[in-house]
């Protein structure tokens, strides 16, 4: 570029170019620059260049403005077992999903404090669980895309009331949920029995919390993972431990599903089948591909 003769003032917007922080401001520049190239014939080759680059910028800064605006809606990568917390505003979500997850998401007594949906991971059993605490669901931010995606919802209240409140809200969906009943540190004894005979004669799959103290946490993740409807399935290789992490698979799944998924796509080296657990008449017993399994069933495979 340095072969045309430029003036001075191309060469400032070059300059403020070259020290531009991002690329909106770089691309602030480059229209400068080209405003400020010579328009004589020994330039056009440079100005073509130039507005190649301001067109590349462009495309850029859009792509990325697309990808960040998806991400605080549905960018969310989903793993393999997602939970989305709802609730009403203070009814703590972010209490829950700060008590569970390696997330610090803003706990506050103000209402409406998170306005954007915060993610954790908390592993149970060996088992990676994604958690979302969505917006506030009478909120504007109120992501209900997410909350449809998600693998069980959470429907996280302080009231009686808040359930069908929140069911309403939810409207038809095909995603499992379960009750909790958070602040159950505020009720005593009698009242914690009330409560309790109350949602089990609304026959409703629920459990009653603290996110505050942790009271009634392990039943809570217990829950969480059965309201998946999944199952938790180790392999092991003969002679050898079982896996540390189990398989995650779909409640009627058989021997073939899991050889499928550890073997991937070559089930038919397996040789033979012994299991152990659960699903299994004695420790060790010998089984067919169409074998059933339960949760926490143990499956060797001896593969040729
Ligand atoms: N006593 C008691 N207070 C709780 C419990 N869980 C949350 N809180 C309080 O309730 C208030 C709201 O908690 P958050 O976790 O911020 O509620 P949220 O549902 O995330 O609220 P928004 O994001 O603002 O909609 C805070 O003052 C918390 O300390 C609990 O189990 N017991
Ligand atoms: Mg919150």
């Amino acid at each position: 570029m340095a072969s045309t003769n430029q003036s001075p003032f191309y060469i400032q917007a070059e300059k403020k170019f070259l020290l531009a922080q991002n690329n909106e401001e770089k691309l602030q520049y480059l229209e400068e620059m080209i405003r400020e190239c010579p328009k004589h014939k020994s330039a056009e080759k440079m100005l073509a260049n130039l507005k190649t680059r301001y067109i590349k910028l462009k495309e850029k800064i859009e792509r990325t403005r697309r990808v960040s605006k998806g991400a605080s809606k549905k960018g969310i990568k989903k793993e393999e077992l997602q939970v989305a917390i709802v609730g009403k505003t203070l009814s703590g979500k972010s209490s829950l999903l700060s008590a569970l997850t390696n997330a610090k998401p803003k706990i506050s007594d103000s209402m409406f404090a998170t306005t954007q949906s915060q993610i954790g991971m908390m592993n149970f059993s060996g088992v990676n669980i994604q958690m979302i605490e969505v917006p506030a669901i009478e909120s504007e931010y109120y992501d209900k895309g997410l909350v449809h995606t998600a693998d069980l919802i959470l429907i996280l209240v302080d009231s009686i009331e808040q359930i069908n409140e929140i069911k309403k809200k939810l409207g038809n969906t095909n995603n499992k949920t379960l009750i909790v009943f958070n602040k159950i540190d505020l009720l005593n004894t009698n009242e914690k029995r009330r409560l309790e005979a109350t949602l089990k004669s609304h026959k409703l799959n629920f459990v009653m919390i603290s996110a505050k103290t942790g009271e009634n946490f392990s039943e809570l993740k217990e829950k969480i993972f059965s309201g998946f409807g999944k199952l938790r399935v180790f392999t092991k290789e003969p002679g050898k431990k079982k896996s540390e992490k189990p398989v995650i698979l779909e409640s009627n799944s058989t021997v073939k599903d899991v050889a499928e998924k550890i073997l991937k796509g070559f089930s038919k080296n397996v040789m033979e089948t012994r299991i152990w657990g659960p699903s299994s008449k004695f420790p060790g017993q010998k089984v067919g591909l169409t074998h059933l399994l339960k949760d926490l069933d143990v499956v060797e495979f001896k593969t040729r």
